[in-house]
């Protein structure tokens, strides 16, 4: 037996995000979003999903700060739709959208739980779509506006901050790749809005120094891991070349003020070109007070001639997957958080989501979701070993607290530690939710 023990410091959490769970996308002055725009069209989202109703956490958010603290997390990270904060995508706000979240933000100070909330997690407001979205520079201005005025709204009450969340998936993912929303399929694109992302994230943390100059303010980039196949330099570096699209590209502009020369050169091998404009670098250099890292899977890469924009595929060996497919690779967790602190040095890190697709259902009152209890204890024994080695780790936030809108897979892929039926929106506890509670409670487990 080896006792897992985390520092008494150590915030817990769990994690949502506005279109994935609220629902009630045409009420109360809700305007549309790119999601309702490309799930509402057929051959997008799996089963032709949606998030008109989703978990209907905009009617049923007290049941699920009930079980946040029936859970015991010190933080909800949650996220702020501003399609209906702000209907029109900059200028006027909508004082029933504002209610939502200011009653959200009461009921949980009331429970004794921190919010943190993400200012932009993939719901961009149509209207702002229809003039060219991240790719025209005026988001860039319209997101400052949003951020702003959310500011001046929760920031007596609020002092955790995300700008934006995963970058890398709301610019390479959606114009790129084609899989999120908007659906496009133009480097071009890709690399305008990661910038443009970059350069809104910048923006906004110069607005919160000037606003709420005691608050912290981050972002957070996903990163997966890839371990080189073998010690061959030309596969060591192919999973390099892989690695920077997700991690250096999303952080190296943030913490060295300059983004990776290999890949610039590769997007223009392709066509693609980065645009910087005077004064970008800076701003979205500017410090911030702790990075968030998305992780959920890993795997081993070698170098294949021609295989996509950086030439490397990933291996399939028999690595145990989940039910969404992504191979379990928890030493992978534990290589990303000692890289990003010798690369980057000590600032501070949050695990803003770390989680696992399992589709079990109730039964007889219960679900049994041992393998996401596995998954937890093994990605929680590889945090440990990063905290051990002296990465500054501040929290832990579960992806997620309900099984939600999948985005791409939608309602087929469950991430919860809190079953949800699509009918009736009742919600279960699965097996994980009580052994996360007891190992909040404890402070440690046991393997
Ligand atoms: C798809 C890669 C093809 C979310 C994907 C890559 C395909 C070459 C989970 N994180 O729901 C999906 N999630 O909202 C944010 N993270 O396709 C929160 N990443 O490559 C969760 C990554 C993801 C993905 C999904």
């Amino acid at each position: 037996m080896t006792t897992i023990d985390f520092p008494k410091t150590l915030k817990w959490g769990a994690a949502t995000a506005s279109y994935q769970i609220e629902g009630a996308a045409n009420e109360d002055g809700r305007s549309p979003s790119i999601w309702d725009t490309f799930s509402h069209a057929p051959g997008n989202v799996k089963n032709g999903d949606h998030g008109d109703e989703a978990c209907n956490s905009y009617h049923l958010y007290k049941e699920d700060v009930k079980h946040l603290k029936n859970l015991g997390v010190d933080l909800y990270r949650f996220s702020i739709s501003w399609p209906r904060v702000m209907p029109e995508g900059r200028g006027e706000l909508n004082p029933k959208g504002v209610a939502y979240y200011q009653n959200l933000i009461d009921e949980l100070i009331e429970n004794g739980i921190e919010p943190m909330i993400t200012l932009y997690h993939w719901d961009l407001p149509q209207v702002l779509q229809d003039k060219g979205g991240w790719e025209n520079r005026d988001t860039i201005d319209a997101f400052n506006e949003y951020a702003v005025a959310m500011f001046k709204e929760f920031g007596d009450k609020v002092s955790k901050w995300i700008t934006i969340n995963e970058p890398w998936c709301a610019s390479f993912l959606s114009n790129y790749l084609g899989i999120h929303a908007p659906g496009k399929t133009d480097l071009q694109a890709g690399v305008d809005v990661a910038h443009h992302l970059m350069v809104a994230h910048g923006r906004a943390v110069q607005s919160f120094r000037e606003l709420l100059p005691n608050g912290e303010i981050g972002y957070a980039p996903n990163t997966g891991w890839l371990e080189p196949f073998s010690n061959k330099q030309e596969d060591i570096d192919a999973c390099k070349r892989g690695m920077m699209w997700q991690k250096e590209w999303f952080m190296d502009p943030v913490f060295k003020g300059s983004y990776p020369e290999e890949l610039i050169t590769i997007f223009e091998d392709h066509n693609a070109k980065l645009k910087l404009e005077d004064g970008d670098l800076e701003l979205i250099s500017q410090p911030i007070d702790f990075m968030g890292i998305n992780y959920y899977t890993g795997g081993l890469g070698r170098y294949k001639e021609g295989e996509g924009l950086f030439e490397v595929e990933e291996v399939p060996l028999d690595y145990r997957k989940t039910d969404i497919g992504w191979p379990i690779y928890s030493d992978g967790f534990y290589n990303v958080l000692t890289d990003l602190h010798e690369t980057y040095g000590d600032v501070p890190i949050y695990i803003t989501e770390n989680g696992a697709c399992y589709n079990h259902e109730v039964e007889d009152g219960r679900v049994h979701d041992k393998e996401r209890t596995d998954y937890l204890k093994q990605h929680l024994t590889a945090l440990h070993r990063a905290i051990k080695s002296g990465v500054p780790i501040k929290g832990y936030i579960v992806w997620s607290l309900l099984d939600n809108f999948e985005w791409a897979f939608g309602y087929e892929k469950r991430f919860g530690i809190i079953h949800v039926n699509y009918r009736t929106f009742e919600r279960t506890p699965k097996d994980s939710y009580y052994w996360y509670r007891q190992t909040i409670t404890n402070g440690w487990f046991e393997i």
